[in-house]
């Protein structure tokens, strides 16, 4: 660092930041003319965005480094959050509502001749996630600077995020998001690199007290890249960090001499092979693949961000056993797992401590988030491939299981089925590693993310974990949303109208004060606001869909929205057959029934994974229904069906403003959480739904009024299962209509949609569609009823709201830094 006498010129110089719309102007200008190399003459809106972006940017590091120097100094705890995935959307508008600035923006960007919306939709979204477990941390990273936490986060930088997906013919087709062509919100730290090992081999040597050593040596290297970009919190000035790797060829794997003897190509490949990595994000939400790039993606980001938080560790100079003391790190599901391994190789064999020190150390560091109880997702690695790329950390393994195995054998002396179901490797052929098992044994909390989910895997997958370490081990934090991005920022008019009524923006950074609102419900003139601002934003959604499909909707109908990944477990079927349901039902009557009918929009959204041929053949139907009840002359506003192509974090902020009913329907005790049903009652939305996941809990909160709840129970679901294979399974006579209209043909070629009703007819119905087929109807039907009687409909959604307080994710964040990282704000003054 600078020595004391020159620190004077610089803090003279210190940037401080604008704080009004002159000092924003000044700002963008210099970027569009400096940074960017463009003058008043061709400056359009994508120039306009990368330089408000910039000036953003600029604010944001100064922040970001006094509050790294601020938590640096105070030498706290800080937690590092472990996630193959962040799905963080845009982060302009983020960024000036978090700073403060936005109507700062707004004005000058006015003043520059430019509308403030147009430049928001620039920003293409960074969508480094699936689904549910991605948005998560991307909403905890919001939480945790918002609170004044010390904390990183930590995953990869992929060239490509999620793909994009197009509609065509009805079918999904993915194309490829590259996203990286300007990302003004990345500082790239080509001096922070780590050079990360594979394959090779281990020689043992002994040391001069006779102690076995380990040497991992030979095969060859990546190097990985920081990039890191600023997290703000809102209204604080902690600015906090997420730190993404890069993988690039290790200096010494660009092979020159190949290079120069004229091998262009091999030296190429080398370092195409090296870029690999890093290059894609796996498609896939709730299911395990297993593929060999996966698990070196999963070592490279492990190693590299472990490497770095130990020489950060390393430079407070303190004992090895102060480690947990000052570093927590959770793994967000089991994709960091190897992290547990990394560090005890750390530990015992670079750093020399013994076995048993660095393993309290190591379980003492790390806290496990499970987030599915579904088999296909519960990851596993062949033992083969383990060796041949990771040959030291699998040694490590099998020590570590065999002192778990130890233990238990104490504690059930004598039980070898409990040997062999707890085991970490399983065995089978091939020989298999548990990454869960390896993940609960390397933690000294593993959690659910809500209720029904966290007693489910205490009860069922885990149940035997239970018995070894006790229920203390185990614990429920229920998954929260930050109201920051998904109310203030996605419904800025309803943010505002609360305001107004709960004394000020405050429910921001307290959502439980949204329970002032009840005292505002019998207030005729706030009602009526409110539906007025539910109106805009299903007027806005109406125009997006006139301007995308060319459909034309009515927004005075109920809208039925259902977004979120296409899974047969989250039942999107479930919703098309109820679709068709009603549409055989509106043509059979005659045309003065008809005319009674509540007219409703169903909407549908959500990528398929590429791989998932079932889930892309209910998007086929869908898209097919829509087709004909769309241009059906005798139907016309009383229904139709939309598809919104490529839903993601910022079509979220549009989509779920403008909704009426949002579906929430998977199979009970599927879905663990689901965190898309809090963002729709936080926006005034109600919900159908099934008795799983967080809904209890919503219910619980709100009031079972205040739901749409049908459906089998979790407890009942295996009976039933086991009744559809070995009884016999009658489908319910409602559905099967729909299938006879879809096997005659109503919507396209009947047999592109055989195997979705034979997996309900004829396979079993897994998902318990046919079993809960009726209670939907009649539970949509009580929708259709309750819809009419608008005053009340609008009382419950804002009774829902103000009860909603419970499901910020700063509530969540709280519970895992009191139960289970022991780590406290930083506060700032
Ligand atoms: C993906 C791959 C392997 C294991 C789990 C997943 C997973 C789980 N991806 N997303 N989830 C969802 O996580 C959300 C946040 O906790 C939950 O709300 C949701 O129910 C999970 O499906």
């Amino acid at each position: 660092s600078i020595p004391e006498p020159q620190r004077e010129a610089w803090k003279k110089h210190q940037v401080q930041g604008f704080t009004d719309k002159d000092g924003f102007e000044k700002e963008v200008v210099r970027h569009v003319e400096t940074t960017l190399a463009r003058s008043l003459f061709n400056c359009d809106e994508g120039a306009a965005y990368s330089a408000t972006s910039l000036a953003f940017r600029d604010r944001l590091i100064t922040e970001w480094n006094r509050t790294q120097q601020r938590q640096t100094t105070a030498d706290t705890k800080r937690v590092y959050y472990l996630s193959l995935e962040f799905l963080m959307g845009r982060a302009l508008d983020n960024a000036m509502l978090n700073v403060g600035l936005k109507d700062v923006a707004k004005g000058g960007i006015d003043e520059l001749g430019f509308r403030i919306e147009d430049i928001i939709e620039q920003e293409h979204d960074a969508a480094l996630g699936n689904g549910g477990l991605g948005r998560l941390a991307a909403c905890f990273l919001d939480s945790l600077a918002s609170l004044n936490y010390p904390a990183w986060g930590y995953g990869l930088r992929y060239r490509y995020g999620i793909f994009k997906q197009e509609i065509i013919n009805g079918y999904q087709v993915e194309v490829p998001d590259y996203w990286l062509d300007f990302n003004p919100w990345e500082f790239p730290r080509h001096d922070v690199t780590v050079d990360i090992q594979f394959y090779g081999n281990v020689r043992k040597s002994q040391d001069d007290n006779g102690k076995t050593v380990a040497h991992w040596e030979g095969g060859e290297i990546v190097t990985a890249v920081a990039y890191d970009m600023p997290i703000p919190g809102y209204a604080t000035p902690s600015t906090n960090n997420l730190r993404l790797w890069s993988s690039k060829a290790s200096s010494g794997e660009f092979d020159f001499q190949k290079f120069n003897n004229g091998d262009y190509e091999s030296s190429v490949a080398d370092q195409q092979r090296a870029e690999t990595i890093s290059a894609v994000l796996y498609p896939n939400d709730n299911l395990d693949r297993g593929k060999e790039l996966r698990l070196k993606q999963q070592y490279f980001w492990v190693a590299a961000s472990l490497y770095d938080i130990v020489r950060r560790f390393k430079k407070t100079k303190r004992a090895w056993r102060e480690f947990p003391d000052q570093v927590a790190i959770q793994l967000n599901d089991t994709h960091p797992t190897l992290a547990v391994v990394e560090l005890q190789r750390i530990l015992v064999d670079i750093e020399g401590l013994e076995w048993d020190e660095a393993w309290t150390i190591v379980t003492s560091t790390f806290g496990y988030t499970n987030h599915t109880v579904l088999p296909e997702a519960l990851e596993k690695w062949p033992v083969g491939l383990m060796q041949h790329l990771l040959p030291r950390h699998l040694q490590i393994i099998y020590d570590i299981n065999l002192f778990f195995l130890q233990t238990v054998e104490k504690k059930f002396p004598n039980d070898r089925e409990m040997l062999t179901s707890v085991s970490i490797i399983e065995e089978c052929q091939p020989k298999m590693v548990r990454m869960a098992y390896l993940a609960i044994v390397g933690s000294h909390k593993v959690n659910g993310v809500a209720e029904l989910h966290s007693d489910l895997i205490q009860t069922t997958i885990f149940k035997d974990f239970v018995k070894i370490f006790g229920a203390d081990k185990f614990t429920n934090v229920t998954n929260g949303i930050t109201p920051r991005r998904w109310l203030h920022q996605a419904n800025p008019r309803l943010s505002e109208l609360i305001a107004s009524k709960t004394g000020g923006h405050e429910f921001l950074k307290d959502l439980t004060q949204l329970n002032k609102l009840e005292l505002s419900i019998d207030d005729a003139a706030f009602r009526k606001e409110w539906a007025e601002i539910k109106y805009a934003n299903k007027v806005r959604l109406t125009k997006y869909i006139k301007k995308t499909l060319d459909v034309t909707v009515n927004p005075s109908a109920l809208f039925d929205v259902q977004v979120k990944r296409i899974h047969e477990y989250k039942r999107q079927q479930l919703n098309i057959f109820g679709v068709i349901h009603r549409y055989l039902a509106l043509k059979a009557m005659s045309p003065e029934e008809r005319k009674k009918q509540l007219p409703r929009v169903s909407i549908f959204g959500g990528k398929a994974a590429p791989g998932y041929w079932m889930a892309k053949q209910i998007i086929h139907l869908i898209n097919n229904v829509g087709a004909v009840v769309n241009k059906d002359p005798e139907i016309g506003d009383l229904l139709k069906v939309i598809y919104l192509e490529d839903y993601n974090v910022s079509k979220a902020e549009m989509i779920v403003p403008a909704s009426d009913l949002s579906e929430h329907i998977s199979t009970a005790g599927t879905e663990a959480s689901g965190t898309s049903n809090m963002k729709f009652v936080l926006n005034g939305g109600l919900i159908i739904g099934t008795c799983d996941g967080a809904n209890i809990e919503i219910t619980r909160e709100i009031g079972q009024e205040n739901i749409f709840l049908f459906g089998t129970l979790s407890e009942d679901v295996e009976d039933l299962r086991h009744a559809h294979t070995y009884g016999s399974h009658t489908v319910d006579a409602g559905l099967n209509k729909v299938f006879e209209a879809i096997q005659s043909g109503t919507f396209g070629e009947p047999n592109d949609f055989g195997a979705m009703v034979a997996a309900v007819r004829d396979h079993g119905d897994y998902y318990l569609v046919s079993d809960d087929f009726q209670s939907y109807i009649d539970t949509q039907k009580m929708v259709d009823n309750e819809y009419r009687n608008q005053d009340e409909w609008i009382r419950k959604c804002i009774r829902s709201v103000a009860r909603m307080g419970f499901f910020s994710s700063d509530r969540c964040i709280n519970e895992y830094a009191e139960g289970i990282w022991n780590v406290e704000p930083l506060v700032v003054n």
